[in-house]
């Protein structure tokens, strides 16, 4: 078993790796995941596979590359629909898009704006209801070909959300908002892609508070299907992440709170872990 993984080394901030049992190696010729992501699906296995046994030392970080964007699907398994209708003023929209031919896509992150495994996620000192939404997260290369599959956590203030749907965007894009990791599965080396389980827990003072599994069969659209309407009219020139919808939401009576911990696990692909803790109003002053 082996993983695209990204590394922070001394002197190359997202040095892409393949890893094999915990030890990171060199790929040559692919500094970063933009560059694997530039190569069609064919070149980057075949590259992949001739890796050479130059072993490299560094932190692991969120699969992702500088330039790269993280891009959501939504309301793609009927959990999530029924879950939005009840927290919503405006239910009408989750049904209409859930049946619609054009699914929601929309902008979630950055590289700045995406942690890795292991690292702090945030919930809003403003939002009264937070949720983490496990989350299968694809990884495309400029040709729309699928790559690869990770984990994502598409955190949401869902009061904010559940508020007015034109609050989307600060329910879902803050500091802190957006996981991913620990790292990226090749897509070849994965056995029925589109039937992985996942599984997601909340654990406060080492309690479970809330658990939960569902699986890509319940996916509401096809990959191909996602993957084409994301790339109507956009240009990914460094490929992008889509991650793919929550099939599980906690009941309305469970809310994250600083110190919980999320855990989201999927078949074949590995176990995302992040503390919560809150991002405070002031954000912008403190890390000044
Ligand atoms: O409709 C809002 C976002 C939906 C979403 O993120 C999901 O279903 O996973
Ligand atoms: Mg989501």
């Amino acid at each position: 078993m082996s993983h695209l993984a990204v590394i922070r080394t001394k002197n190359q901030p997202y040095k892409l790796v393949k890893e094999i049992n915990g030890k990171y190696f060199a790929i040559p010729g692919l500094d970063t995941l933009s560059d694997a992501l530039k190569l069609k699906l064919s070149e980057l296995k075949k590259i992949y596979e001739g890796v050479s046994n130059q072993e490299l030392d560094g932190e692991l970080i969120a699969p992702v590359s500088v330039d790269i964007e993280v891009w959501g699907a939504g309301v793609t398994y009927q959990r999530s629909r029924d879950a939005r209708k009840e927290e919503s003023g405006i239910p009408d929209v989750y049904q209409l898009v859930y049946e619609a031919d054009r699914p929601e896509i929309f902008f979630k992150a950055t590289a700045r704006r995406t942690v890795g495994h292991g690292a702090d996620i945030g919930i809003r000192e403003d939002a009264t209801a937070s949720v983490p939404e496990p989350e299968v997260a694809i990884v495309l290369n400029r040709f729309a070909e699928l790559i690869g599959m990770s984990i994502c956590n598409d955190m949401t203030s869902r009061n904010i959300e559940g508020e007015n749907p034109l609050y989307l965007s600060q329910a879902k894009i803050y500091f802190g908002s957006n996981a991913i990791g620990p790292m990226i599965r090749p897509i070849w080396e994965i056995f029925d892609h589109d039937k992985l389980d996942i599984y997601a827990k909340i654990e406060r003072n080492g309690a479970i508070i809330w658990q939960a599994s569902t699986s890509l069969k319940a996916l509401n659209r096809s990959f191909d299907d996602l993957i084409q309407y994301l790339f109507r009219c956009q240009h990914f020139p460094v490929g992008v992440l889509l991650s793919t919808g929550t099939g599980i939401v906690p009941p309305l009576d469970i809310s994250l709170e600083s110190g919980d911990v999320v855990t989201i696990t999927v078949d074949q692909i590995g176990t995302l872990v992040n503390k919560v803790v809150t991002t405070p109003l002031n954000i912008n002053d403190r890390i000044k």
